[in-house]
């Protein structure tokens, strides 16, 4: 995984070196915009917090893309990323993560919805401006707010 972009410290993470970072465990409801939800999952994995600690984002750095290994990718602004209960996950309800759901590493990001918690990831970027996602980009919210059920761009 790849960490680069706005950072004075680009990381380039083999899995081994990620998981090697201190792990936090977070459990957190996870909504589709599709309206359904997987409520009480168990995460564990890297604090988002952690990997901008490592990397030492720029102070023009306001955004970050996430690309994925299927093509996707999604973009949230890095205040965002910075609370507690957002993490690149490995580990999910005592498992390690399968590929289905996103692993080897994907992101969680419970306070969006679902198109915003990329899977597979492969490369972390800071931007000075917001670049839209895959879905984004076809119409979704860039907020993705599931509490007042934000769905679509407006
Ligand atoms: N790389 C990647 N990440 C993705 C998607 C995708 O198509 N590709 N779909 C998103 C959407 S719309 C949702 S709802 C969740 C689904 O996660 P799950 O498969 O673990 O339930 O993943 C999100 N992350
Ligand atoms: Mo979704």
């Amino acid at each position: 995984m790849k960490v680069d972009g706005l950072v004075d410290n680009v990381l380039d993470l083999s899995h081994e070196a990620a998981i090697g970072l201190p792990k936090v465990a977070v459990t957190s409801d996870f909504h589709c915009v599709t309206t359904w939800s997987r409520l009480d999952n168990a995460w564990e994995g890297i604090q988002f917090r952690t990997i901008v600690d490592r990397a030492r984002p720029k102070p023009e750095a306001r955004f970050v893309t996430f690309e994925c290994g299927d093509g996707y990718t999604t973009s949230l602004p890095l205040s965002d990323l910075l609370a507690e209960n957002v993490l690149l996950a490995y580990s999910l309800d005592g498992k390690r993560l399968t590929a289905e759901h996103g692993g080897p590493l994907r992101l969680v990001v419970p306070q969006k919805y679902g198109y915003k918690s990329a899977k597979w990831v492969q490369r972390i970027m800071f931007t000075a401006a917001k670049e839209l996602g895959y879905w984004e980009e076809r119409g979704y919210s860039d907020t993705a707010d599931p509490w007042t059920e934000d769905r679509y761009s407006r």
